[in-house]
């Protein structure tokens, strides 16, 4: 399978070339040969999807032979198997890793067309919740960058997260149909179609060798069609892929069907395979023990097995060596069903006996954990796992019966241990624990940030970490500043590189060279003013979507993240009424102005956390209306957060709410994009809050709040809310105040559920943390009227946040776990005889 590509190939010059001219031609080209249209009659998405292609004939060139390159020289390959990724759009970020973005945005100007319009046309990929897709799109950003040979494998959801609407204060979901106009980016490979099994049962027969094995007799198959997209490094000539698996029917589904007339029949069977890739579930951080979930993560786990041993099978590598060839990263649990389906696959598909299955199968794996409430750990009960996937609830069992008698010869003196170590949970009905096989199958266990992994190994999977100590590792987190600060902050890009190069893009650590600048009164002033610009861009937008005036030399305080009520919204919530409340009883009272913002998504079903938004916009309807506040207080909560909305919203943040219970927020990664772009963090000991906090300087931190230890102290001493709503009367007044039906048209029941949850739960401990939060914010009130020192703090954040480039993570889980070298792409030059 060589030369693939000659060496220097002809292409039409137009697909290639980067002068302004040549760009100008292609978009008109595209706009004609690709959408059919004339400009006269061209819609805005018909000039994004020239664009568009205009872009991807440009970044070909570095794909196919990023492509051709690793299967010649067949090197090892991270595989990074995610449930979610939340890419974001495409076109902005194409355009700055491959450098084109000034000439692109000047040849587009000169067509009389304005570049930030046609970005604005994406409809963004929104394949993932939160943070844990958002971070595997960043780590696929940084292996492409760091020229690591990788593979991410997903789902094509065909619905994305929902849309979200706001009416009459409360959240509407609308369905995402995100891929409406069709998708430039992706390319479907219907040649690489696999077959995924489901149901039926097992039979055992003697092979031509003699040995026992076991096949699998299926009830259905379901056909994977893989849909690539090119990921690019920045600068760099590799282009990495984003394979994607769509469910749909293979041909011959309905035969049986069919033969007896039974044409509805039939065609329903084909509607039931294309189900499995239908949509995203809408929760983060619950696990539904749905069984279209575990098809979802089953199918694209199978896919990508299957596609990864038919590659080393054409690179010539040997199946006894697959571990060699690959890493494969778990996502958290959602894909490990992986562990079951590589035993399987190498078992009873390519005849190997247990223990080299098993030895191969440990040597691959490696899993990282997000979350340590108990809500979001999965677990697939017995008989839905066993009717399902009967061949791999067998292979379970194995794997289980086995690791047991490890852990009875290394804790034979202690049997509890089997029960709670137990892949199987046997203390009810019996369930298949997730997280156990994770831990049982991988090389390699890492959570996101240092208190993470830490508490991980004190609670959740201590009895995993007395078993295998070596397996622990940390990784902390860490973000891409392509997008979120080179993408969603020129103007700050351009200051910052205009005093220490471009340098800092590639290796984040640079930015400390702005340290030396905080006392260049003129650069403060500058650094003030890009910070102002960004804040009047959003003001604009909040004027034009919402219809609500908001003030730029107000605190821009910010909370933007998914609603949940462990990271505590209502917190926050509470502190504004404390805002009002003092306003109301002193209308002449001096504070800062504030513009409270709130942003994201609350999971369908997750009543409390729907409250929540309903209650913020309650009190704006207040706040924002009420003429003794005049313009001190705004609040408005921005509908439909996303990727997209987010780059528009971290750089014009002066303050970044990340207020979780301490021990809650494994990480936490838009705390990481705020302080890059010159927040000042309020927040809590938890998750990577301590390290930002460490990096950036206790000083220019504001904490407050328990400790994650205190956290757990109160709750074994017994914790009782009611003690502070009597013991503080501003918190009194302020739960009162709701309860009253003030913020709800007189009607004392609405929050009822969020105030008796308050007062005789508070599991997340809102009120033990309330009043350190007020004067926290006290704190936050009169730092921020000391402009000139406020803008020194805010410096010092950006300067010193070069550790949380997920550049720094990639490099992290490469001397950690990976280990698989970068390798060079050439990409032959083509001819430019116009150019
Ligand atoms: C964790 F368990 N996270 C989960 C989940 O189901 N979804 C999800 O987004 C998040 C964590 O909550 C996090 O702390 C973390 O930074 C992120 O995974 C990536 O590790 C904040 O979103």
């Amino acid at each position: 399978m060589t030369g693939i590509l000659p060496n220097k190939p002809r292409i039409e010059d137009d697909r290639t070339g980067i002068d302004i001219d040549t760009l100008k031609r292609a978009f008109l080209d595209n706009l004609f040969y690709i959408q059919a249209k004339f400009p006269k009659v061209s819609t805005k998405n018909d000039y994004y999807m020239a664009l568009a292609y205009t872009v991807r004939d440009r970044l070909l060139n570095r794909w196919l032979h990023t492509n051709q390159t690793y299967l010649e020289r067949a090197p090892r390959i991270v595989a990074y198997l995610s449930a979610e990724f939340l890419m974001g759009p495409h076109l902005g970020n194409n355009l700055i890793d491959l450098g084109l973005y000034e000439p692109v945005k000047q040849a587009i100007a000169e067509l009389g067309l304005d570049l930030n319009e046609l970005l604005e046309q994406e409809e963004e990929p929104g394949l993932g919740n939160g943070g844990l897709g958002r971070l595997a799109a960043c780590y696929i950003d940084s292996l492409a960058t760091l020229e690591i040979p990788s593979v991410a494998y997903g789902i094509r959801y065909e619905y994305g997260i929902f849309d979200q609407e706001i009416k009459d204060g409360w959240q509407v979901e609308v369905t995402d149909r995100w891929l409406r106009y069709g998708n430039p980016w992706e390319v479907v490979r219907p040649e690489s179609e696999l077959m995924v099994k489901f149901g039926g049962h097992t039979e055992t027969f003697i092979d031509e060798y003699g040995v026992y094995r076991v096949q699998w007799v299926p009830y259905k198959v379901v056909k994977g069609v893989p849909y690539d997209t090119p990921i690019l490094g920045f600068k760099t000539n590799t282009a990495n892929t984003l394979r994607l698996w769509k469910a749909e029917a293979p041909e011959s589904f309905d035969f049986a069907v069919f033969n007896q007339g039974d044409y509805f029949g039939a065609v329903h069977q084909k509607s039931e395979s294309e189900n499995i890739t239908k949509v995203l579930y809408p929760n983060d951080e619950t696990y539904q023990g749905k069984q279209l979930r575990l098809e979802q993560q089953y199918f694209f786990v199978s896919c990508s097995l299957q596609d990864m041993i038919r590659l080393a099978k054409m690179q010539g590598v040997a199946l006894e060596r697959f571990h060699e060839h690959f890493a494969i990263q778990l996502n958290d649990t959602h894909p490990t069903i992986a562990i079951a389906e590589l035993m399987r696959l190498l078992l009873d598909e390519h005849g190997f006996d247990w223990d080299r299955a098993w030895d191969i199968t440990t040597k691959t794996f490696a899993y990282t954990n997000h979350t340590l409430l108990p809500e979001a750990l999965e677990r697939w009960s017995v008989a839905m796992l066993g009717g399902l996937l009967p061949r791999h609830l067998e292979l379970i069992y194995e794997i289980n019966s086995r690791f047991l008698d490890e852990v009875r010869i290394k804790f034979f003196e202690d049997p509890d241990r089997i029960a709670r170590m137990s892949i199987i949970d046997e203390s009810g009905e019996r369930y298949v624990r997730m997280a156990h096989l994770a831990c049982v199958g991988s090389y390699a266990i890492n959570g996101v940030a240092e208190l993470h992994s830490r508490l991980l190994k004190q609670t959740v999977l201590h009895d995993f970490y007395e078993m295998y100590p070596e397996k622990f590792v940390n990784v902390t987190n860490g973000v891409t500043p392509r997008r979120f600060i080179a993408l969603s902050n020129p103007r700050l890009t351009s200051l910052i590189t205009s005093k220490i190069g471009d340098g800092w893009l590639k290796n984040l650590g640079e930015l400390r060279k702005l340290e030396s600048l905080v006392d260049d009164a003129g650069f403060r002033n500058d650094f003030y003013q890009v910070k102002q610009a960004v804040k009047q861009d959003l003001a604009d937008y909040v004027r034009a979507n919402h219809g609500v005036e908001i003030n730029p030399e107000s605190i821009y305080d910010i909370q933007a993240k998914r609603i949940h009520e462990y990271k505590r919204q209502h917190l926050n919530a509470l502190y504004i009424i404390t805002l009002y409340n003092r306003l109301k009883a002193n209308p002449s009272l001096d504070i800062a102005p504030r513009t409270f913002l709130f942003g994201g998504k609350a999971a369908p079903g997750y009543y409390m956390a729907k409250l929540i938004v309903k209650l913020i916009n309650s009190i704006a309807d207040v706040t924002n209306s009420d003429p003794d506040v005049g313009d001190r207080i705004k609040v408005v909560f921005l509908t439909d957060y996303n990727v997209k909305f987010a780059q528009r919203v971290y750089p014009a943040a002066n303050l970044s709410e990340q207020i979780s219970t301490a021990g809650k927020e494994a990480s936490g990664t838009g705390n990481m994009k705020f302080s890059m772009n010159g927040a000042l963090t309020i927040g809590t000991l938890d998750g990577a809050n301590v390290e930002i906090r460490e990096a950036v300087g206790a000083e220019n931190f504001f904490l407050f709040g328990m400790t994650a230890e205190e956290v757990l102290a109160k709750k074994a001493e017994g914790y009782n809310p009611w003690d502070y709503y009597h013991g503080n009367d501003e918190l009194k007044g302020v739960l009162d105040r709701i309860a009253s039906g003030f913020f709800s048209h007189g009607d004392t029941e609405l929050f009822k559920p969020l105030l008796d949850s308050l007062l005789y739960q508070d599991i997340f401990m809102v009120l033990a943390d309330y009043q350190s939060y007020v004067e926290c914010q006290e704190r936050v009130d009169g730092a921020f009227r000391d402009r000139d020192n406020w803008t020194r703090m805010s410096i010092l954040n950006a300067a010193r946040m070069g550790h949380f480039s997920s550049d720094r993570s990639i490099r992290d889980y490469l001397s950690q776990i990976w280990k698989a070298p970068a390798v060079k792409i050439d990409v032959p030059e083509y001819s430019q005889s116009n150019g």
